[in-house]
């Protein structure tokens, strides 16, 4: 019989039970009603006197030993149970709502740009950030002593010479080299719009930055005339700062064009009467534009004489500026995300 408790004393001690229900498995077999306890409790009162004392002991050493652990074995299994729980969670909960990004103030206003002419036929044409000489300045018409043409102003990535030279590899100021690619390769009607990152050596400023974001527009066809381009930019004006928008063109000089004017928007705010954001003009400078020279034509393989044409270039910062009455350009490079939500709805 001593044999028999220390067996069961030692079966308690090791037994590892997976789950509650193997738990209750073992108290069963050794606490139970028909359980080991109360088979030894029987046999007990057979047991000769003298050795009742030392058995007595040991059943009861055994059924206390069985009821702590058994009583331990619980409470591990249940607070396992509760931190799996906790981990998985309730599956039947809603998802909670991820804070997803938002779209930048330069890629809406940009878009909304490009969307603008595409609704007058304009197709996306996009070039490379790194260019070479004769599709920046040389096909655009400046001359060798153009001061756009100096380190001060433009970033070179590899000068070949002092001299300006075909060969230079630089940073592209305008997107302008875009569509010269363009009337290299295609023939008219070309109808193109051109959105993209330039670059300048500018110290920057409230109004100035050493990279910002151009959209500049061509169409080349037979008969294009300055009326034709009065009239596209009215519509763009329009459609982007509302149905009352007017605009007014004042001559102006471009390498690339001839003539060449700045187009000025009626101010959205004070309705031409005169703000601080028109400087009590009425009127913010949006873009300019101009009839592309025949010699920019005919640098690219144009027939000047057949075709004539149009364009116009404008900077997203500056009209995303105008738009949503930003006083510092600055704020569209920091991306302070207290700055970038203002525009979560705004497209
Ligand atoms: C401007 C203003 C006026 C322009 C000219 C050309 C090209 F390639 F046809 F010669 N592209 N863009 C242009 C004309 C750009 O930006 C202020």
């Amino acid at each position: 019989m001593i044999t028999k408790i220390e067996e069961l004393l030692k079966t308690v001690q090791e037994a590892a039970p997976k789950s509650a229900a193997e738990v209750e498995e073992l108290r069963i077999r050794i606490l139970g009603k028909k359980g080991e306890l109360n088979a030894l409790m029987e046999e007990f009162k057979s047991v000769p006197a003298e050795q009742k004392r030392e058995l007595g002991q040991k059943i009861n050493l055994l059924k206390q030993t069985a009821q702590e652990r058994i009583n331990a074995l619980k409470e591990e299994l249940s607070a396992a149970a509760a931190t799996s729980a906790e981990k998985v969670g309730d599956m039947t909960r809603p998802a909670a709502a991820s804070a997803d990004g938002t779209r930048h103030p330069i890629s809406i206003v940009k878009n909304q740009i490009v969307d603008i002419f595409s609704r007058l036929g304009y197709t996306v044409a996009e070039g490379p950030e790194i260019e070479d000489d004769w599709h920046v300045f040389s096909a655009l018409n400046f001359p060798l002593s153009h001061p756009a043409r100096d380190m001060q102003d433009t970033f070179f990535v590899e000068k070949r010479s002092n001299e300006p030279n075909v060969k230079d590899l630089l940073l592209r100021t305008h997107t302008s080299s875009i569509q010269v690619r363009a009337m290299e390769h295609q023939k008219p009607p070309i109808r193109i719009i051109c959105p993209g990152r330039v670059f300048r050596n500018e110290a920057i400023s409230y109004r100035a930055h050493c990279i910002f974001h151009q959209v500049e527009g061509l169409f080349i066809d037979e008969g294009v005339s300055f009326a034709d381009m009065k009239q596209s930019i009215l519509y763009f004006a329009k459609e982007l700062f509302g149905e009352t928008a007017t605009i007014r063109m004042r001559p102006s000089y471009f390498p690339f064009t001839e003539p060449s004017a700045e187009v000025d928007v009626s101010c959205n705010l004070c309705g031409g009467k005169g703000c601080n954001v028109c400087k009590g003009t009425g009127w913010l400078e949006i873009m300019g534009c101009g009839m592309v020279d025949p010699n920019v034509l005919e640098a690219s393989g144009i027939d000047s004489k057949k075709y004539s044409g149009f364009a116009f270039g404008m900077g997203v910062e500056r009209i995303a500026m105008l738009k949503y009455g930003v006083k510092d350009l600055r704020l569209y490079f920091e991306n302070d995300v207290r700055f970038l939500h203002q525009f979560d709805d705004a497209l």
